[in-house]
């Protein structure tokens, strides 16, 4: 057939070809035979679209620069070719493709099915964090993106695979919020993987009862019913935690034979059985186990090593050696094996193979594994003085590791079962080289002990044995690369189930295809068809659908009558609608900023002020100090204004309150500038805290009882307490000795009284009428504090919180919730210690976090100050006495440590500045991008600015006009949407002191229009894009106004840049700032 026939596409099938794009991966699955035509359709699509750009090319080259071409190539096109490649699984040219698109189209970031699709492909690769943005990006330029579901688990299982247990849950929990229609994993598996993340969290009772419930749902599928049992049984046979030994073996046995059953065809159900067994002591059961998985997944390292300790236990070491050499063939890195291994050799008086073969276990062995280490070092010690075996001439036992390691093994195997028990191998395989006979082996191996003293004639024999068990081999190993996946559920480890998962989710065992686009008569496409050749754009089987509307380009220079106006016609898509203006990414972590900064600006003296008289608190210089540091130490404030810091002692509270709630965080007790993991064995950032419940009574018991215990144990020791300067206080009362030595020994445990909220004006009034003393920026409320326009309550930010500690309660690395300022007061009488990184630094603060594997936002972590350094970022650290106030500035990075015994309070202000503002901005949209919720309603917040305040700073009021713009537009368009679709319109309004509305599913602000919908006997709002996700028609949904059109349209309209008149003079300076001592 002629070649420009053949790619002919006539208007059906471009028809076809524009509804194919990401958003069909999982669903339509090209590479079976069920869809034979489309996948034909999409190959010829591809190879018209090739073509297309070849000839482009080749132009291009032809072409003298400058010279006008017929021929332009639109980016979309690669990012449509992306597309057909990710739906044939070519992943590679799908990322290929896709990467042209993100070169060549600068508003890449805004097209959700380039981005899905990217994801997609990074995911493949397993490039977890490349594609965990691509998704994240997805979700959120398109909230309510059809493929929402799979993008929620995607991130889930990645963020589970990372130990990052709390994003995981959350983005289980959006893909469980998902119209079920739209995902291509059932609400079972979602279950289950939810069931697993338990289990990895440790918490085993739950993970359990969470199986068993699934394990009673009548629409399990074979295969789930397999993995829940698997994994279930594992947990039985692993976990004391979940009753008697016996009861549990019984379970245990029980859960994984009905996982055989339920999936004969897998090895791993198999194996576990067989660990089970062979735990009982029942070894003929254990062998069958292991041998019948081998059969159904011969290339498991698990397994073979799992046989050799049997066979090791059993006393047959030649057995067990192959066995091992087995796992290790299999998987050089298999520490288990090798260690096996290594103690083989020493209970055959081979210390030399057994060195060889602990060291071969890597690192990973020798960490975990103290008496390893002293073994490694015993044997070290030892060899280099024994002597070489060859001169002993004492005979061996086994051949040496290199021997074996050249040795064949299967068939050396099939003749030495273990007593009464069938050999754990399996047959031959048809298609495979003949193994070598029983004859040959023994020839072999004959030869290459006696290699040094061959005739030509033996060589020649020994070479051509050598070559054909090698041949033999390979044939095998390519048997074993085809077979099952890997079976890492059969390891010790809970988490190991999720990289299987991640596998099997992104494999062949995807649920089968829901459907195939249908063939209709093009109607909208024109009649011209494209052929290959023509000179047209490349762009053909892209847009068959735009938008028919001429966009508006919006503007704060315009009245809210003209927006309303351009709104009837057009309001855009939600995705101009951002609050940071039209076409504005996201904003990103920021790398750190050049230039690499000199050693004594990576640990700078903390900005310090000492104030002496009312008047100095008063002063603006104060402020202005304040605003011009990252963070500050104001000392003398307190004492200056006569703030009675005695109304927050514990005493006081007790006596006040005494069943107060408060939080408990049980941590480890460590130096501040350390932080060991609970064994004490490496430094990691990760900052493990329990969490529980107690009253103010209970843990000013606790308190107090800490503080006599110490001072009994230095009375003890016979030394003055290290915390009792000025009371307890301690200035430089750093933990001594902390070496990993001391650490293991006396590793205590302590316990952080934290976020006892006193927001209650009827409970805690003389306390809170006390800090009305500060000076308005320091005040909990105050017009000049953007925290107090929000009009009603945020729990710690516009209230006070309390912190109760004992030494060493921690409060780890974090910034304010989107990014505003905060104020702390150490009552007393210990100190505390504080470290903080400047805001443009908080980018590099993020990067550790993730290379420690931590999430920054939702992860807890202690940072490494002198780790920070050597990354280039500055690090404050000071005392913080007490009395002495800590200005927190916008967006500065902090963790706290107690060093003595103390309370301290703090809350959070907003100063009306345009820094202020634009960070707590940026940060609302970054939050939306990682899926984490803004505390303070950004819009809501926006508008009662407006409302409340004049503003002269140019750039504050540019931010915030376009903020109202876009909120504006974006309510107008939304209650177009909603009209459009016949919902109901009513008007709510606010009630005075209302909570501001969040959707139920993405978490965002919902500002204006409120789409509730009933759900389980509660109203649940939603943003547009999640009702819409929820049903494209808004069936059943209502629509609640929480303003009136015209007041909107009013405070926009007011919101005009405020002229003040010129500024008087100036008021006396502070003193110069001093360095604290
Ligand atoms: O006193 C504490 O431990 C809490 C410190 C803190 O993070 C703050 O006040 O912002």
């Amino acid at each position: 057939m002629d070649e420009k026939e053949e790619l002919h596409l006539t208007s059906q099938e471009l028809q076809v070809l524009s509804e194919l794009d990401s958003r069909q991966f999982g669903f339509l699955k090209l590479r079976g035979t069920e869809h034979g035509r489309t996948r034909a359709l999409v190959l010829k699509a591809v190879k018209y679209l090739e073509g297309m750009l070849v000839q482009v090319k080749e132009e291009e080259r032809a072409c003298s620069p400058g010279a006008r071409r017929d021929i332009c190539i639109d980016p979309k096109t690669y990012c449509k070719l992306g597309h057909f490649h990710l739906l044939l699984e070519d992943y590679a040219k799908a990322m290929s493709a896709y990467q042209k698109f993100y070169a060549l189209e600068q508003d890449n970031w805004k097209d959700p099915l380039f981005l899905y699709g990217l994801g997609l492909c990074y995911y493949h690769y397993n490039a977890f964090d490349w594609a965990t943005k691509a998704l994240q990006m997805a979700l959120y330029v398109s909230p309510g993106f059809a493929r929402a579901a799979d993008a929620h688990l995607r991130l889930a299982l990645m963020f589970k695979a990372r130990r990052h247990w709390a994003v995981a849950a959350v983005h289980f929990r959006r893909a469980r919020l998902a119209p079920h229609q739209d995902a291509t994993f059932t609400r079972l598996e979602l279950s289950f993987h939810a069931a697993h993340l338990l289990e990895a969290r440790g918490l085993r009772k739950a993970a359990r009862d969470a199986y068993e419930r699934l394990l009673k749902e009548p629409q399990l599928s074979c295969i789930l019913k397999a993995d829940v049992c698997r994994q279930l049984g594992w947990l039985y046979h692993r976990c004391a935690s979940l009753g008697e030994a016996a009861a549990r073996a019984r379970a245990a046995i029980w859960c994984l034979q009905r996982a055989v059953d339920a999936e004969p065809e897998s090895g791993a159900g198999l194996y576990l059985l067989g660990r089970c067994f062979a735990a009982q002591g029942k070894v003929h059961d254990a062998f069958i186990a292991y041998r019948n998985s081998v059969e159904k997944s011969e290339g498991n390292a698990d397994t073979w090593c799992s046989i050799g300790v049997l066979y090791q236990q059993q006393n047959q070491p030649m057995d067990a050696l192959q066995a091992y050499i087995c796992a290790v063939q299999l998987d050089k890195g298999h520490s288990a094996a090798w260690t096996n291994l290594g103690s083989l050799y020493e209970s055959c008086q081979m210390p030399r193979d057994a060195f060889a073969c602990y060291t071969n276990g890597g690192a990973a062995a020798t960490a975990a594994h103290a008496a390893l280490r002293q073994r490694l070092a015993f044997l070290r010690a030892h060899l280099a003085h024994a002597p070489m075996p060859s001169v002993t001439g004492k005979r061996r036992q086994l051949p040496s590791i290199e021997e074996a390691w050249n040795l064949p093994i299967s068939a050396e195997m099939s003749s030495r079962a273990p007593k009464s028990a069938p050999p754990p191998y399996p047959g031959k395989r048809p298609e495979e080289p003949p193994p070598l006979t029983h004859h040959q082996l023994q020839t072999l191996q004959y030869l290459q002990r006696n290699s040094h003293n061959l005739s030509p004639n033996q060589q020649a024999l020994m070479q051509q044995l050598l070559s054909q068990y090698r041949l033999a081999q390979a044939a095998r190993a390519r048997a074993v690369t085809k077979s099952e996946g890997s079976t890492a559920s059969g390891g010790d480890n809970a988490e190991s189930l999720a990289e299987d998962l991640l596998k099997r989710f992104s494999s062949d065992s995807q649920p089968e295809i829901k459907k195939e686009p249908v063939t209709k008569m093009a109607s909208s496409v024109s009649s011209n068809e494209a052929a290959l050749g023509g000179r047209q754009p490349v762009v053909k089987l892209e847009p068959l659908k735009t938008d028919p509307l001429k966009p508006v380009s919006f503007h704060i220079g315009m009245s809210s009558k003209q927006i309303l106006d351009a709104c009837k016609e057009n309001a855009g898509p939600p995705t101009a609608w951002s609050v940071l203006g039209a076409g504005s990414a996201p904003p990103e972590p920021p790398a750190v900023p050049p230039p690499r900064l000199a050693a004594e600006q990576l640990a700078p003296p903390a900005p310090f002020v000492y104030v002496e008289s009312k008047r100095e608190a008063f002063s603006p210089q104060l402020q202005d100090f304040c605003l011009k540091h990252p963070i500050a130490v104001v000392r003398g404030l307190t004492a200056a204004l006569k703030l009675d810091l005695g109304l927050f002692s514990t005493k006081t509270l007790v006596e006040a309150w005494p069943d107060h709630a408060v939080e408990v965080r049980t941590q480890l007790m460590q130096s501040a500038d350390e932080n060991w993991d609970s064994a004490g064995r490496r430094r990691v950032w990760a900052c493990a805290s329990h969490r529980s419940h107690t009253t103010v009574r209970k843990y000013a018991q606790y308190q107090a009882g800490s503080f006599q215990d110490s001072l009994r144990e230095e009375r003890e020791r016979g030394t003055a307490p290290p915390h009792s300067a000025g009371g307890l206080s301690d200035s430089d009362g750093r933990e001594s000795g902390s070496g990993p030595a001391k650490r293991r020994k006396g590793a205590r445990m302590l316990r952080f009284g934290t976020n006892v909220d006193l927001s209650d004006e009827r409970k805690w009034r003389p306390q809170l009428a006390e800090l009305q003393k500060l000076p308005a920026f320091a005040r909990v409320a105050s017009a000049a504090n953007m925290l107090s326009h929000v009009g009603h309550v945020i729990l710690g930010m516009n209230t006070v919180q309390l912190y109760m500690k004992v030494p060493g309660s921690r409060t780890p690395g974090h910034q304010e919730n989107n990014n505003f300022c905060s104020i702390n007061i150490n009552i007393g009488p210990g100190d505390c210690e504080w470290f903080g990184v400047p805001d443009a630094y908080w980018g590099g603060v993020r990067e550790l976090c993730d290379r420690h594997g931590l999430s920054y936002l939702h992860g807890s972590w202690w940072p490494d100050p002198e780790e920070l350094r050597a990354h280039g970022v500055p690090v404050y650290r000071f005392t913080q006495r007490p009395g002495d106030l800590v200005w927190v500035n916008a967006g500065c990075v902090h963790w706290v440590q107690a060093t003595g015994w103390c309370n301290n309070i703090a809350w959070n202000v907003g100063p009306l500045t345009a820094r202020q503002y634009s960070l707590a901005l940026d940060r609302y949209e970054w939050n939306k991008v990682q899926n984490f919720k803004s505390i303070v309603p950004m819009v809501h917040l926006t508008w009662n600015l407006a409302r409340n305040i004049r503003v002269s700073d140019p750039r504050l009021h540019r931010a915030m006009r376009t903020c109202l713009l876009q909120t504006l537009r974006a309510a107008a368009g939304t209650l177009n949407a909603v009209r459009a679709r016949g919902v109901p319109v009513r008007f709510h309004g606010r009630a005075r002191g209302e909570a501001s509305h969040y959707c139920g599913a993405c978490e965002r602000e919902v500002w204006h229009a409120l789409l509730v919908r009933e759900h389980e006997r509660r109203h649940v709002v939603h943003c547009l894009a999640c009702a819409r996700r929820a049903s494209p028609t808004l069936q059943g949904f209502l629509c609640l106004e929480e303003h009136h059109m015209e007041e909107l349209a009013q405070v926009y309209d007011s919101f005009t840049l405020h002229r003040p008149a010129p500024a008087a003079a100036p008021p006396p300076a502070l003193p110069p700032a001093h360095t604290p001592d």
